[in-house]
């Protein structure tokens, strides 16, 4: 499970806002460039970073912020923000941004969202931003009458490959994850879900963890609890790094141990199947 810190751009700095408000943000860093470095000499293995203004205007904004900032880290970066077409997929593509995060486009125009997934197949991931239940759209102003449910199965058909579900009404607001719809939606999503909202201590990551091992949950977002200290990423790596590696010799015995007794021989195909999805639910390290 991959922990991505958030670098959210508003007007040239990097914010958290509360809730998706424009009006409620937090500035942590006047250089976004320089909250993206931070992260990576922490450990980082992957940022996540959001173009709020591409989001609110539906256009790449800020998009010379985010060539800056992929020029000056080494680390993978999946963004999101104002990408609603393919030529400014491409133009972030060739920036050097490894994955796309895509909203409005997924939900407002489904053929689009699916040749875009053609086009860069591995590339194009999309966010789920709910408010009880209901999709949100366009900086999360717009409304839809979408649910996760009737989504789902229909982005993972078109190519998506991972979704991202963020609690909006928890979003920046400390409050910890929404285990209840994260749980239903690690059963059911047949690509890797990342959590976002709410994710500010190591307590919620140790709460979330196990549906990384039951389910497809491989990573967590979080932006102000890193930014203000309530969660380190290094102790959050550590712990997530130390769970995975006992996994890793429970898999080792497994295979070159218990295997071979009758006992286990029987059970094999279901063990070894619920080992190895353990296994592919991890985040690639790219
Ligand atoms: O905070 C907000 N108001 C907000 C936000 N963080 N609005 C949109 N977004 C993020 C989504 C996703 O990563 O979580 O922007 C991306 C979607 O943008 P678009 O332009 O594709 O809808």
């Amino acid at each position: 499970m991959i922990v991505f810190p958030a670098v959210d751009i508003q007007k040239g700095q990097a914010v958290r806002l509360r809730q998706g408000l424009a009006e409620e943000a937090t500035v942590f860093a006047d250089n976004p460039v320089d909250a993206a470095i931070r992260w990576e000499r922490e450990g980082a293995r992957w940022l996540h970073v959001v173009d709020l203004d591409g989001a609110f205007a539906g256009d790449a904004r800020s998009f010379d912020i985010v060539r800056a900032i992929a020029s000056a880290v080494t680390i993978p970066i999946q963004l999101g923000g104002g990408i609603r077409n393919a030529t400014i997929a491409a133009r972030y593509l060739e920036a050097g941004i490894t994955r796309l995060i895509i909203g409005t486009m997924a939900l407002e125009e489904p053929s689009a969202f699916a040749e875009l997934c053609q086009a860069f197949p591995g590339a194009i991931g999309v966010s789920l931003d709910a408010v009880e239940g209901k999709l949100k759209t366009r900086g999360w102003l717009g409304a839809s009458d979408c649910t996760l449910d009737d989504v789902l199965p229909r982005l993972a058909h078109d190519g998506a490959a991972f979704i991202i579900y963020t609690d909006i009404s928890r979003d920046g607001m400390q409050k910890g994850a929404n285990l209840d719809v994260l749980r239903s939606l690690s059963r059911k999503s047949p690509i890797p879900l990342i959590a976002a909202g709410g994710i500010a201590t190591l307590a919620d990551i140790q709460a979330l963890y196990p549906l990384s091992v039951s389910g497809a949950l491989c990573g967590v977002i979080s932006g102000r609890a890193l930014y203000e200290g309530t969660l380190s990423l290094k102790e959050a790596m550590a712990w997530i790094d130390q769970q995975e590696k006992k996994a890793d010799v429970w898999y080792f015995a497994f295979s070159s141990f218990f295997a071979p007794s009758l006992w286990v021989r029987r059970r094999a195909p279901t063990l070894r199947k619920s080992l190895r999805k353990e296994r592919r639910t991890r985040w690639p390290a790219t």
